[in-house]
């Protein structure tokens, strides 16, 4: 039934941009700082997929102002359990090549952002949200409006009328204003209203999954992707373990990389992969819905096992949340499985965002990959073995349920350059 139109109060406008002298620019030409945040539950797979759709804002930005994203810190993730004072403040190049995400758009991290622009103060916090009426079926439109905020807003006012609330686990930050902006859209469609409704210099999306790809699997999508290149350390521990433990290396893999993601450019199905079978078995909360999709570990086992004589494969490695009893189990059922599994001093090391970087790195150079359905975790390792130039029919596929009638398996989004 189409949704009613409920009540509300008169829209607020923002106040005009201020007078300009003829011929002057619209706004100085000086930095803009965009942040932004994720809302808190989600995890580190789904952040990333937000950060392509933010950074397409940025270049629609760029082509009018000079504006710098700022990078959010990482921490205090649902999923990350280990020991918790570790896990806050987590700069992107704990996981991430900061160069190489340069080289698609201008990026800092926070912590330059507190050094460059003055002080902890983000001038403008725009909390962004859906619409209260929600949409007719078949009316969909592209909107977006300044309304009151429809949850409770995660910010309030200190005594000195500055907004108090979570920074990434910095305490000192501060907003200086902060309402709410119903999107439906795609994340451009933030653009107009950042270059004209406000001339704050620092503007932070709070809940930017709101926003949409402006192109999912486009050229710009792909140029996005491709520029988040695992932080180097990261993949050294992951190619080392490849060499010892699975005879993988990237001569004998057919697997050619190069550091600079802008001049990788692999033809598809020219990667072979190392020899042996890539696993990633979402557990934890995907199967505590019971969900229908997801495998016991037995039927898993049991496709793991069909799959290793159908390539000729003897190994396999497997990424996995399991809990310590079902790895237990795991390995009595699948004794030949081989995992990456971090001693105390790793686990401190490289965090919960670095291990799970390190599984997916193994993974997308395995001859082939089965992972778990609508898994964030799986689909970056899909879109990674893409841009190794992998045969789609190695990477999209993931395991059934078993009493899933219809078990459609993961689309192919073909790299575009
Ligand atoms: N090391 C490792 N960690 C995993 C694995 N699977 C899940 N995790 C952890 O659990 C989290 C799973 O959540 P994500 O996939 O990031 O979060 P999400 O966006 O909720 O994604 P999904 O729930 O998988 O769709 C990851 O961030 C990891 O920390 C795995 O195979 N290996
Ligand atoms: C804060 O933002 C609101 C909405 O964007 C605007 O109406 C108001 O004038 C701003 N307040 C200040 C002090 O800038
Ligand atoms: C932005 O400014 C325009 C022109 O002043 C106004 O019509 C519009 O409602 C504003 N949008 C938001 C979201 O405040």
């Amino acid at each position: 039934p189409p949704p009613s139109e409920p009540a509300t109060p008169p829209l607020r406008c923002l106040p005009p941009p201020p007078p300009r002298a003829p011929g002057e620019q619209w706004w100085p030409r000086r930095v803009r700082y965009l942040l932004y945040d994720v809302n808190p539950p989600e995890g580190f797979n789904l952040r990333r997929d937000v950060y392509v759709r933010v950074a397409s804002l940025l270049k629609t930005l760029r082509k009018s102002e000079n504006w710098v994203l700022v990078l959010p810190p990482w921490g205090r993730l649902y999923h990350w359990q280990s020991p918790d004072i570790l896990q806050v403040r987590i700069l992107w190049s704990e996981f991430f090549d900061i160069p190489s995400l340069n080289k698609n758009i201008p990026v800092i991290e926070y912590e330059e952002f507190l050094a460059e622009s003055g002080g902890p103060f983000i001038e403008q916090i725009y909390v962004l949200q859906g619409f209260a009426e929600g949409w007719k079926e078949g009316t969909w439109e592209e909107k977006i409006d300044e309304r009151p905020c429809i949850d409770q807003l995660m910010y309030s006012k200190d005594k000195h009328g500055y907004y108090r609330g979570w920074f990434w686990g910095y305490e000192e930050t501060r907003g200086l204003n902060a309402s709410c902006l119903s999107v439906q859209g795609s994340a451009s469609i933030v653009a107009p209203i950042l270059l004209k409704n406000t001339s704050a210099q620092s503007v932070m999306l709070d809940r930017a999954e709101n926003l949409l790809h402006d192109h999912y699997g486009g050229r710009d999508y792909w140029n996005t992707r491709r520029s988040m290149v695992f932080a180097k350390h990261l993949r050294v521990v992951g190619d080392k373990f490849r060499k010892k433990y699975l005879q993988s290396t990237d001569e004998a893999d057919k697997t050619q990389y190069k550091e600079d993601w802008t001049q990788m450019r692999v033809k598809t199905a020219t990667a072979l992969g190392g020899p042996y079978l890539g696993v990633h078995l979402r557990r934890r909360d995907f199967i505590w819905g019971h969900r229908e999709d997801v495998p016991s570990l037995q039927g898993a086992v049991k496709k793991i096992h069909s799959l290793l004589e159908t390539l000729k494969l003897e190994k396999v490695f497997v990424a996995t949340d399991a809990v310590e009893e079902e790895i237990e189990l795991l390995k009595k059922l699948l004794p030949e499985m081989v995992r990456f599994e971090p001693s105390l001093e790793e686990l401190e090391l490289y965090k919960d965002g670095g291990l799970a970087v390190i599984d997916q790195w193994i993974c997308a150079h395995a001859r082939y990959f089965i992972g778990t359905s609508v898994s964030t975790f799986s689909f970056r390792i899909h879109e990674e073995r893409e841009i190794l130039g992998f045969d789609p029919k190695t990477t999209y596929n993931r395991f059934c349920g078993e009493r899933e009638k219809n078990c459609e398996q993961p689309t192919h989004w073909k790299i575009v350059y």
